[in-house]
């Protein structure tokens, strides 16, 4: 009996600087009843689901930043996800700015399962500037805004698979694959908020969606692992944000890849024991080389020549 679930990516078009938290809430609920009458058991969420992608800007207005950050999860707000997952019987990885008790600000993910927190994830690779650069066209200020995660890259036995989850810019480091993949992983759930152009780096822009698919595509194959990798997408504040939305096979084949830059739920009936003959082709046990990878985490910039 082949072990099948139906996921879907849970695209989000834009969400303005103003809008409501309870309209987005309105559009993610309305993504949830439609995968639940599609037989939908998992949705994955973009990362920083709920508010507009704010580090475009350099916020000093601390109540206006302090507006795109949730102190409690589930809050009176989103418990209404909380909610529809314990009705409907559906699952989700959602993307948010988390704020902890001492004041800490970390890009968070959660997998939620039947309205419970099942797992939790910090963003390990923060991309961008730590501070305003008046000299960029395009300002990325996620690390001044943010910490780097402290939960590690964990994975978590839920819907009868194992789970891992990333975020955006970790999707073009391989280690943060591999870590997941040397615990097993079968299905990586990973939200992001890309441009669709840089500005600063235009001979990249025809290439934009290729940047974004191979280092999945690649990641999967190698790990053999499912993953299912959604976008908030579209014209967000006058910014093009790449949609693309996917579900990469463990062949590394994308099944199933976003049509619009709009709310879009894409969904596919997953086999997840289609990782086993990939696991199986790349051994593990029988053929890494771990003692010939010491420069991986002894070196952290390219150095001399060993
Ligand atoms: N959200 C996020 O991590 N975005 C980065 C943009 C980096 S380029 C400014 C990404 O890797 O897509």
């Amino acid at each position: 009996m082949p072990r099948l679930i139906t996921v879907a990516a849970a695209q989000l078009g834009p969400i303005g600087r103003k809008e409501p938290r309870s309209s987005v809430l309105q559009r993610m609920l309305m993504l949830m009843e439609r995968g639940a009458t599609t037989g939908c058991q998992l949705l994955v969420f973009p990362e920083m689901a709920l508010t507009t992608f704010f580090p475009r800007w350099h916020i000093e207005d601390e109540a206006e930043l302090s507006a795109f950050f949730e102190r409690e999860m589930p809050g009176p707000e989103t418990m209404q996800l909380f909610e529809a997952s314990r009705r409907l019987r559906i699952s989700f990885y959602l993307g948010y700015c988390e704020q902890t008790p001492k004041g800490e600000r970390y890009n968070t993910s959660i997998l939620v399962h039947n309205g419970d927190i099942v797992g939790k994830y910090r963003k390990i690779h923060v991309p961008g500037n730590p501070v305003y650069d008046p000299s960029l066209k395009l300002q990325h200020l996620e690390r001044w805004y943010f910490r780097d995660g402290d939960l590690g890259f964990k994975t978590f036995d839920a819907l009868g698979s194992r789970v891992g989850m990333l975020i955006c810019n970790d999707r073009r480091w391989p280690e943060s694959f591999r870590v997941l993949g040397l615990q097993g992983v079968e299905l990586i759930c990973l939200g992001y908020n890309s441009p669709a152009q840089l500005p600063d780096m235009p001979e990249q822009n025809s290439l934009r969606v290729f940047h974004h698919l191979v280092p999945m595509q690649a990641a999967a194959y190698q790990n053999g692992t499912w993953v299912v990798a959604t976008a908030k997408a579209g014209r967000e504040e006058g910014c093009d944000m790449m949609g693309s939305s996917c579900i990469i096979a463990p062949s590394g084949e994308v099944v199933a890849l976003s049509y619009t830059l709009d709310d879009e739920l894409l969904s596919c009936t997953i086999d997840l024991d289609m990782t086993t003959a990939y696991k199986k082709f790349f051994d593990f046990g029988l053929y890494r080389r771990p003692e010939c990878y010491n420069l991986i985490v002894e070196r952290k910039a390219a150095g001399n020549p060993i």
